[in-house]
């Protein structure tokens, strides 16, 4: 039996060294050790991207090679998404979620797809470069009570503020709870200032907001 500690660290390692089929066998061999996906997730791929990421940052580590990295990443993450529970009961409220305009990343709202469908939310998850009008198309034709935002560039982050502002020249804002996230986030003030419902740069803290708008706007428990 190998430990949790070795399992994290090891899917860490394979995304900093570009082992994809290394790192899909610790995720498997964690899930078969019954440690929870979520941690799989947070503590091993999501330290290992990261790091990735402050590399590349840095310049110590070329384009391609941070491609390769989300790729290990993203082979490992779909088998885990697999394996966290859809919520086939009822849902007790819909959202859509979406990348903004002129953005590609989507790993991190696959995660936010996976953990929310898992605690009673159903999810509408449209992908990367989502332009304005298609949130608020899909969020009208499934009744959806959130519409949710991400954006990782910090030249994206005011598409979050675009979204929210056709929102209200809709009529709409009222209607729907407005989250924001995403590693471009930079946090309270940001929310306040476009006049956004919560916002979340980890998973667990977007549902904790989720929860609490949810509750405060809809009168919805989850
Ligand atoms: C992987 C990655 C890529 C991959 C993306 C693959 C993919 N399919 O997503 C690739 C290689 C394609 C890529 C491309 C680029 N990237 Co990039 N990338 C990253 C990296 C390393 C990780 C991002 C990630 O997936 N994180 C893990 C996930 C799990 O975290 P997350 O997205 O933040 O999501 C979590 C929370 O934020 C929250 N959340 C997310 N969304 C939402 C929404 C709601 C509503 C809620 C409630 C919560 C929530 O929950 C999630 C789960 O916990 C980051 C570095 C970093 N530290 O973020 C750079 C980074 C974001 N990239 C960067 C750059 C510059 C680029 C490029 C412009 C590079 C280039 N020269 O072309 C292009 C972008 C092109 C474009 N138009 O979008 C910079 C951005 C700098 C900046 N401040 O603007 C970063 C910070 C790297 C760096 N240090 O310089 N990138």
């Amino acid at each position: 039996m190998t430990s949790k500690e070795e399992i994290v660290n090891g899917m860490k390692e394979a995304i900093l060294t570009y082992k994809k089929e290394e790192c899909l066998e610790l995720a498997k061999q964690g899930l078969a050790e019954k440690i929870k996906p979520l941690e799989l997730i947070q503590e091993g791929l999501t330290t290992g991207i990261q790091e990735l990421g402050a590399r590349f940052g840095r310049g110590e580590v070329a384009l391609p090679y941070l491609m390769v990295g989300a790729e290990v990443m993203q082979k490992s993450l779909e088998h885990i998404l697999e394996n966290i529970p859809k919520g086939e009961y009822k849902p007790k409220a819909k959202m859509v979620i979406g990348t903004v305009k002129g953005d590609i990343h989507d790993l991190g709202i696959s995660i936010v797809t996976a953990v929310f469908q898992a605690n009673g939310i159903q999810v509408f998850n449209l992908g990367r470069d989502v332009l304005k009008e298609k949130f608020i198309e899909k969020a009208e034709e499934e009744e959806v009570d959130i519409i949710g935002t991400s954006a990782l560039l910090t030249g994206t982050m005011f598409e979050q503020k675009v979204v929210i502002e056709y929102l209200k020249k809709q009529g709409l804002r009222d209607k729907y709870i407005y989250l924001i996230g995403g590693g471009a986030c930079p946090g309270q003030d940001w929310c306040d200032e476009i006049g956004a419902d919560g916002w979340a740069t980890d998973v667990l803290l977007g549902l904790a907001a989720t929860k609490k708008a949810l509750a405060e706007k809809k009168g919805i428990e989850l």
